[in-house]
């Protein structure tokens, strides 16, 4: 028997002293898990709106009452608990420092949720020319809200803000919509837009990935609205870790049906106040195209008058794979539509919310950004903008830049007076047929693959029973490369930096033996083979040539001309075929390649088209489902955002 060297044996020696001991040590309780107990004062109080509805609300109130505070609220449909006396959040507020520093913070159910009185609405529509206390929504409930607060709280100092992620940022957005004059500050965050175009649908198709979350908001509350403090939806269980085989086998989406019997009421259940509730997934199944159901609750195009009394933060992160559209848009359009606003702009290597985590290393998925940005951002950045126009001067010095951006290519933060930046180029790169990316257009032909219903490409190597899709955004697409129905472009190594700051616009030029296909384009962005790997990566993954995800998007081919009115393509007629790509800032290095994929099926991302036309996927039957040979013409272009 070999002997072990001495140190040898004593390092194993102290190695296993060290793993015993980390084991014996007990999780201490955190000093800050008593910390809201400790300083606040809980109340919950229903307010009453112009319409006679009482919404739930609470809010914890600094037990020093030596000095006045601002208000900061979040509206939300997931619930302010936890209810009753004595039970506190952990933690309150956008962030540990704003709620350390000591602000008034308030939690309210939004009409219709939980201990809310009164009907909930899914992305209720915004009524513009109230007429009486009857027409409510959002903008309404918002202002009763803040008149009600600032005329009873004590010790408030009859400013207020308003912070939400998500669906709550969809109501941050909204509280700027005919606001209040005492509100001074929103940050909407991650914020929907348009569920046509966040979360539920990508530019028409539809978010198979998104299947189980759709329960979230799917049942109108039982017993004719009363109040209840416990979530009445159950998430259909699907009793799979293999979400692309679960699909394949279920086939058409009409087969899905069955795991919401509850909401397949032929006629809507009718309310006693004679509206009708009608079921998300129904609603998504009967209105397939851009239609008034979707566009009276988009929010974006309430945007035209947001009072110069509210100053708004946008936050987002560039690799949401839920919101992304929604806190552009919401940027530009209050940018666009509005003169003289204080309104900015945040977006960094994050996914879904993760700004608001406390976490040293910044990770998506299996690709590491750097240490302590979210926490950088939440003390230099979130706090700054709520001090300065809830407790400070309120002016447009508040010492932060129009546009604060993370490079997600360099890994720096870049700070811009407007977005895109001044000195952003439009840079055209053609798609040539030895699958390179080419600054000249060269001689026109078609590349051809057949796209297999019975094999559609995986959205991710790693796909598992989710509630959302999040990580795949920075996911590996080497996988992906190597299909015959994925066509790959990419340029030679560069020689020097290239750094997108804007959006992406693919001008793609195809056609189809079918009728009917949808389109995907994802910018990546190709590693050396040198590039060192970090610990969060999945063990049988290496950075090494590793194909970041930088962008993707998906257009249902039959809204390539509108999203309202879907056409069939003709067959084997090429045809033009736009796709927008939403913004990014990102650095590809020198030394790295910028590589293109163009795909038309992403499973179970989206749901599978039938590729013949039929008038609703939704209602598709199985012999619609028809593989097609697609072909992607070298005349196809992207058009590049490129910072000179
Ligand atoms: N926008 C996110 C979402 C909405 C609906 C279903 C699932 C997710 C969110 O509010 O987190």
């Amino acid at each position: 028997m070999k002997r072990i060297p001495r140190l040898v044996m004593l390092m194993f020696v102290v190695a296993l002293a060290i793993s015993s001991c980390k084991k014996t040590v007990k999780k201490e309780a955190k000093p800050e898990d008593s910390y809201v107990a400790d300083n606040y004062n809980k109340q919950e109080v229903d307010i009453e709106m112009r319409d006679g509805v009482k919404l739930h609300t609470t809010i914890y109130s600094p037990k020093d009452t030596s000095k006045e505070y601002p208000i900061l609220m979040q509206r939300t449909p997931y619930s302010s608990r936890p209810y009753g006396e004595g039970n506190f959040r952990r933690q309150i507020g956008p962030n540990v420092h704003l709620m350390k520093e000591g602000n008034i913070i308030v939690y309210q159910d939004v009409r219709g949720r939980w201990l809310s009185e009164g009907h909930y609405e899914n992305m209720r529509a915004y009524i513009p020319n109230k007429t009486s206390d009857g027409d409510v929504d959002e903008s309404s409930d918002t202002y009763d809200t803040v008149e009600w607060l600032v005329n009873n709280v004590e010790n408030n100092n009859g400013r207020v803000g308003v912070w939400g992620i998500s669906y709550p940022g969809f109501y941050a957005t909204y509280a700027t919509v005919d606001a209040h004059p005492a509100l001074k500050a929103a940050s909407p965050q991650a914020c929907i837009g348009d569920f046509f175009f966040d979360d539920f649908h990508h530019n028409g198709a539809y978010l198979l990935s998104y299947f189980r979350a759709t329960s979230l908001f799917g049942t109108p509350r039982p017993d004719n609205d009363q109040p209840i403090d416990t979530a009445w939806y159950t998430l259909p269980n699907i009793q799979t870790e293999d979400q692309y085989q679960f699909f394949l086998d279920v086939g058409p989406l009409k087969n899905l049906n069955s795991f919401f019997e509850y909401e397949t009421a032929d006629t809507p259940t009718m309310r006693p106040d004679g509206l009708t509730d009608d079921y998300f997934w129904n609603e998504l199944k009967e209105h397939p195209n851009y239609d008034e159901l979707w566009q009276s609750r988009g929010i974006i195009q309430h945007l035209k008058n947001v009072k110069t009394n509210v100053a708004t933060m946008i936050v987002g992160g560039w690799f949401d794979a839920e919101d992304l559209y929604g806190p552009l848009e919401t940027y530009k359009n209050i940018e666009r539509y509005n003169e003289g606003n204080y309104n900015t702009m945040v977006f960094g290597p994050w996914d879904h919310g993760g700004w608001a985590r406390n976490v040293d290393r910044n990770v998506v998925g299996n690709y590491y950004f750097g240490d302590s940005i979210s926490k950088f951002y939440q003390k230099n950045i979130e706090t700054k903008f709520f001090n300065h126009f809830l407790k400070g001067d309120g002016d447009e010095n508040s010492g932060l830049p129009e546009a604060y951006v993370f490079d997600s290519g360099s890994k720096k933060w870049k700070t811009y007076d407007q977005w895109p930046p001044n000195g952003v180029e439009k840079q055209t790169m053609f798609l040539s047929e030895d699958q390179k990316l080419t600054s000249e257009q060269e001689t026109v032909s078609g590349i051809r693959f057949v796209s297999d219903i019975k094999k559609p490409v995986p959205y991710s190597e790693d796909i598992k029973s989710v509630f959302t899709p999040r990580k795949y955004m920075t996911d590996d697409q080497r996988f992906a490369a190597r299909r015959s129905d994925v066509l790959v472009f990419e340029t030679e190594v560069l020689e020097e930096d290239l750094t997108l700051a804007g959006d992406i616009l693919a001008n793609l030029k195809v056609a189809t033996t079918g009728t009917a296909a949808d389109w995907i384009v994802k910018v990546i962005d190709v590693h050396p083979s040198n590039t060192k790997t970090n610990e969060e990566m999945q063990d049988h993954l290496k950075m090494s040539n590793y194909h970041l995800m930088v962008r993707s998007e998906v257009l249902r081919g039959r809204f390539r001309n509108s999203f309202s009115k879907p056409e069939p393509f003709t067959p084997n007629q090429k045809t033009g075929v736009t796709i927008k790509l939403q913004d990014v800032c990102h650095t590809i290095k020198k030394g790295h390649k910028l590589q293109i994929q163009v795909q038309s099926t992403w499973f179970p991302l989206i749901d599978l088209n039938p590729q013949t036309y039929v008038d609703n996927i939704f209602k598709a039957d199985e012999d619609d489902f028809k593989t097609q040979t697609h072909t992607v013409f070298t005349d196809s272009s992207i058009e590049f955002s490129v910072l000179k």
